[in-house]
């Protein structure tokens, strides 16, 4: 805590009667405005604020809530807090794996002293805080295929290591002070109205817009570099669902989540059943590549699916069907 009198944690609880006041950090990245979208459904309107750094566009700032909210600003963000009464925070601010690597300081500025900022805040006001983990947790001396959820985690990206430092310390807090930390280790998330910013997996998106757009597409991966991978929907849902968990179900604290696994060219052929003109070429980018080389091929994820019940809809090919009908319907 830096700063205040009152720098003891305690726990003010949440009453599952109330709806939760959400607030969501790092709201204008790939998830933050359709988790928004799905909480505000289910919760009202005005209990969700979306938050960023950066200015919203029009539809964003029109369809509920919106803050400016700075996560390397303790008393800035203390304050979203107070005076909004929130009582989960989930915290989407982050440097993804690629973009981290071309600005290590950033990242761990905004990965690690942010993500500090985040735990005292939620430990110090009883929030329930959700912190998404990922793929990139793990390394080359983790076990690849699959990747349990309990192994080695020795990531070689500042991204790896600021989000194993988040689910040790979200763990530790929740040991030490109560803190209700939750945490979910995604794998490569593939959406259609929003895009992803500096990842290893961005090619899965991009593919579909340059299909759609240009008929060409040149991947920055090799064609057999297998990931784990998922729909947008299937994961805010989950993000939702884990967040909803009576407590007495959690066996963990950090989950494994997944949906599907391929690599290039296999999503290369799936797309191309639809766009049969689609040519694919290959220039490979080392550092992501690199990067993938070290990272799980198959996710297990039998745990979420014991403990809570997670459960994907979305395999590749109703992926491929639904980006390019929305992409599709969109350039049109
Ligand atoms: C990235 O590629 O960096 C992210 C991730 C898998 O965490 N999409």
């Amino acid at each position: 805590v830096t700063s205040g009198s009152d720098a003891s944690f305690h726990s003010v609880s949440f009453s599952e009667t109330d709806h939760p006041k959400v607030l969501i950090t790092g709201g204008l990245g790939q998830l933050g405005v359709g988790l928004a979208k799905l909480l505000r459904n289910r919760f009202g309107k005005n209990n969700v604020i979306l938050s960023d750094i950066r200015k919203p566009p029009s539809n964003v700032f029109h369809s509920g809530p919106f803050i400016y909210s700075d996560i390397l600003d303790y008393k800035n963000l203390r304050e979203i807090v107070v005076n909004n009464r929130i009582t989960w925070l989930v915290h989407y601010s982050a440097l993804l794996s690629a973009v981290g690597e071309a600005n290590v300081a950033l990242a761990r500025a905004v990965n690690i002293t942010g993500l500090h900022n985040i735990l005292d805040i939620a430990a110090e006001h009883g929030l329930r805080l959700f912190v998404p983990s990922t793929i990139g947790a793990f390394g080359p001396t983790s076990p690849r295929n699959p990747t349990p959820d309990l192994c080695v985690q020795r990531p070689r990206t500042i991204y790896g290591v600021s989000k194993v430092h988040a689910e040790l310390m979200g763990e530790y807090y929740h040991h030490r002070y109560g803190l209700d930390f939750r945490c979910l280790r995604y794998p490569g998330i593939i959406s259609a109205d929003s895009q992803p910013g500096g990842g290893t997996t961005d090619y899965a998106v991009q593919i579909f817009h340059d299909a759609v757009k240009t008929g060409k597409f040149e991947c920055n991966l090799k064609p057999d570099t297998r990931l784990p991978m998922m729909y947008i929907d299937d994961c805010l849902r989950a993000t939702l669902e884990v967040m909803e968990t009576p407590v007495e179900s959690l066996s963990m604290r950090t989950y494994n989540i997944n949906a599907m696994s391929f690599a290039p060219e296999e999503l290369a052929n799936e797309v191309q059943k639809q766009l049969p003109d689609l040519q694919v070429t290959y220039e490979i980018d080392s550092v992501r590549q690199a990067i993938a080389d070290s990272w799980p091929m198959n996710f297990d994820d039998s745990n979420a699916r014991n403990d809570w019940g997670w459960k994907h809809d979305y395999d590749l090919p109703e992926l491929v069907q639904t980006m390019l009908n929305f992409i599709g319907s969109d350039s049109r």
